[in-house]
């Protein structure tokens, strides 16, 4: 049973919240927070969204996005703290974690599947298609008002991670969330058009040097692409541009393993950002774990540092036997 009623009274409890999600926050991510910010905020009570790394084009038409913050000052204490869509350690936190753990109270709400309880309330629940399922189910049991601007947020994290009710973690409790969601005012359409749908003009055609540099290899069942610092200067655009690329590569025919590497060059010196996705059965996220990464068994990612060649040659080699590896089974 969901931790309903100490989550109902840790929001009668405490006056101010902190929330924040993983680092790079997808339409999940996102679409969680804010929904969950407007539903303390409606309850009167004061509520602050953090995300260190912004918001992507493809959540900025939700309402209230703008009033996501960076950080906030230095020593501020809240009197508890929410980190949702993630597994609460420092590394996928995006944010830095003095606030959470000042909080006089943690709650953790997640459905990655390599989550641990670690917090003073944790609902980590790995069949669950999105975290915005998991608020949305909260905010019914809780009986909080769900209004169009949160409805449309938490359809945009079921959109996301979904990838807009196509892929096999669809459920019938999704639809019916979706369903309801519309019902109280979300706008389907909107999501699914900015989720999957709307690029900028040099994503596009990022997305087509991406394709033309794509490899086949393993008779077919892995395809990937890697776009080097030079790739992206020609077009005169940066990683934000290279979003859904890797789902074109999985659409391939015969392909069961997709692989998008981007090269980057910062203060961290020379990596690579490493997106995957997979059949089910063969666990791209225990494939990122290998590399320090994570997430779903059919979409993950991870960072790899060192010069761009060597990282490319190390992960397909790597994936090539992967294909051919028993891999464990994802437990129901
Ligand atoms: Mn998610």
């Amino acid at each position: 049973m969901p931790p309903f009623d100490l989550i109902r009274a840790a929001i009668e409890r405490h006056k101010t919240f902190y929330i924040t999600t993983h680092v790079g926050p997808d339409g999940d991510a996102i679409g969680s927070a804010l929904a969950l910010q407007m539903a303390l905020q409606n309850a009167g009570k004061r509520a602050v969204y953090v995300s260190r790394d912004g918001v992507p084009h493809s959540s900025r038409f939700l309402a209230g996005h703008e009033r996501i913050e960076l950080d906030v000052p230095i020593g501020q204490k809240f009197d508890c703290a929410w980190v949702l869509d993630c597994d609460g350690t420092a590394p996928r936190v995006a944010s830095r974690m003095e606030p959470i753990e000042l909080a006089r109270e943690r709650i953790l709400i997640d459905h990655h599947r390599t989550s641990l309880p670690t917090f003073d309330i944790n609902w980590l629940d790995p069949n669950k298609p999105a975290t915005a399922q998991m608020i949305y189910e909260l905010l019914i049991a809780l009986e909080m008002k769900i209004t169009p601007a949160m409805a449309t947020a938490l359809m945009t994290g079921l959109s996301c991670d979904t990838g807009h009710f196509r892929f096999p973690n669809t459920t019938p409790d999704s639809l019916r969330a979706a369903a309801h969601l519309i019902e109280l005012g979300a706008d389907n359409s909107l999501v699914a058009f900015k989720q999957f749908d709307e690029r900028s003009f040099s994503s596009n055609k990022l997305l087509g040097v991406a394709m033309q540099k794509s490899q086949s290899e393993h008779d077919g069942e892995l395809i990937y692409t890697a776009i080097a610092v030079r790739d992206f200067q020609s077009i005169g655009t940066g990683d934000e541009s290279s979003e859904n690329i890797v789902n074109f590569l999985r659409n391939v025919r015969g392909a069961r393993m997709a692989i998008c590497m981007r090269e980057r060059r910062d203060e961290s010196g020379p990596h690579a950002r490493i997106s995957v996705r997979s059949e089910e059965g063969l666990r791209a996220d225990l494939f990122c774990n290998e590399f320090g990464g994570g997430g779903h068994a059919a979409a993950a990612g991870c960072r790899q540092s060192g010069e761009f060649e060597m990282v490319v040659e190390k992960i397909i080699k790597r994936a090539k036997q992967w294909i051919d590896e028993p891999h464990p089974r994802i437990a129901n």
